[in-house]
C-alpha cells in the first residue's frame, strides 16, 4: 500500500500491509459494517460480550476507538485452564486501558459449569453454553440499560454458518442469519462489527495492537461441525481468494432481502418464563397462571439451572473426550 515494511498480505484484497495500513483496513471495514447495517448510533451505548479471545477483544478495542461507550461482560464458563486463562485475558485488556469489566460466573453465581451442564442435561457442550451466555448477556444488557449487545463474530464465522444452513437449505436460519438482530420488549439488540473482517485480520490487529489474547481452542469445541466448514471454504479461498467474502457478502446484499418475507417475527409468540421472568418459546401454563393447572413455563436456562446446579461436577476433559470421539 505505501512501500512501508509490510506485515501481513491479504490476497483477497491482492495487497500487503503495514501495521498502520491494517489498522486502517480494518476501521473501515467495522465502520462500513456499522454504518451499512445500522448497528449503532453514533457514539452510542453497547455491551460488549467478552470471551478473552481475538475476536471479541478485538472488537471492544474497536469499538473504543471508534468512540463508543462500550463496556464488557465476560462470562466464566467454567471449562478448566481454557476459562482461568481467557479470563486473565479479558482482565488484563479492560485494566490495562481503564475499561470497565463486568463478570459472571456460571459456577460461583449459578452452581454449575458447561461441562456439568452438558453432562446433567445430555445436550451438546456448545448447546448448553450458548444457551447460558445468550440469556445472561441479554439480562445484563436488559438489567443495566444497554440497548445492544456486540459480539466477534468474524466473516469466518459467519461464512461458516452460512454454509452450513445453506448445506441444509435450512431457510429459517438463513432468513435469520443477519448482522443486526433488532431490540424488541424484551431483547436487546444484537450486532456484529466484524462480519467484514477474517479471523486472520482480527489476528493481526490484536497483534500490532499489543493485545494478548486466548490462543487455544475451546476443548469442548472437538464436536463443533462449524470447525469442518471453515477448514472446507479455507481451502476454496486458498484456490481462489475473496471467495469467501463473497459467499457471505453477496448473500446479505442478493439473497438476505428475498428471504425477508420468511422471517417472522419470534418476539411475538413467546411466553414469559415463571422461574427468572425471561422470554421463552417453551410451552407451558400462561404467565402469572401459577395457580392453573398445567406444567410451569420454564426457559431453557432455567432447565438448565435445574439440572445442572445440583450434579456432581464433571470434569472438562470426560466431555471434551466423548464429544471428540462422536464427532469422528
Ligand atoms: S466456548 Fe462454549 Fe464456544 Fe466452547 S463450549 Fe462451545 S460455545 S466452543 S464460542
Amino acid at each position: 500500500m505505501c512501500r512501508g515494511p509490510a506485515i501481513i498480505d491479504l490476497p483477497r484484497h491482492n495487497a500487503h500491509f503495514c501495521a498502520e495500513h491494517l489498522q486502517q483496513l480494518c476501521r473501515r471495514q467495522v465502520t462500513k459494517a456499522i454504518d451499512d447495517f445500522g448497528m449503532l448510533e453514533p457514539g452510542g451505548r453497547v455491551l460488549v460480550a467478552v470471551s478473552g479471545g481475538k475476536d471479541s477483544l478485538a472488537v471492544w478495542d474497536l469499538l473504543v476507538e471508534l468512540g463508543y461507550e462500550a463496556d464488557g461482560l465476560y462470562v466464566g464458563l467454567g471449562i478448566g485452564d481454557y476459562s482461568d486463562v481467557s479470563g486473565d485475558h479479558a482482565r488484563r485488556f479492560a485494566a490495562e486501558r481503564g475499561l470497565s469489566l463486568r463478570e459472571i460466573s456460571l459456577r460461583d453465581d449459578y452452581g454449575y459449569d458447561v461441562p456439568t451442564a452438558s453432562k446433567a442435561t445430555r445436550r451438546v457442550p456448545c448447546s448448553a453454553c450458548g444457551t447460558s451466555k445468550r440469556h445472561l448477556f441479554d439480562r445484563a444488557a436488559i438489567d443495566g440499560g444497554y440497548g445492544v449487545v456486540a459480539t466477534g463474530h468474524n466473516l469466518d464465522d459467519e461464512a461458516a454458518v452460512l454454509f452450513g444452513n445453506t448445506l441444509r437449505w435450512d431457510v429459517d436460519y438463513l432468513a435469520r442469519q443477519l448482522p443486526v438482530l433488532p431490540e424488541s420488549e424484551h431483547f436487546p439488540r444484537k450486532v456484529k462489527p466484524l462480519v467484514r473482517l477474517t479471523e486472520r485480520e482480527t489476528a493481526a490487529w490484536c497483534i500490532v495492537r499489543g493485545i494478548d489474547y486466548q490462543v487455544e481452542e475451546c476443548p469442548m469445541a472437538a464436536g463443533n461441525r462449524h470447525l469442518g466448514y471453515k477448514a472446507t471454504l479455507n481451502s476454496v479461498e486458498a484456490r481462489s481468494p475473496g471467495s469467501k467474502a463473497a459467499f457471505y457478502l453477496n448473500f446479505l446484499d442478493k439473497m438476505a432481502p428475498l428471504l425477508a418475507s420468511t422471517r417472522t417475527g419470534m418476539s411475538d409468540t413467546l411466553g414469559l418464563c415463571e422461574r427468572c421472568g425471561a422470554p421463552t418459546g417453551a410451552s407451558g401454563r400462561p404467565s402469572g397462571g401459577s395457580t392453573g393447572g398445567g406444567a410451569p413455563r420454564v426457559c431453557s436456562f432455567c432447565r438448565i439451572v435445574e439440572q445442572a446446579a445440583g450434579h456432581d461436577p464433571v470434569p472438562v476433559e470426560l466431555v471434551a473426550k466423548r464429544y471428540a470421539r462422536a464427532a469422528r
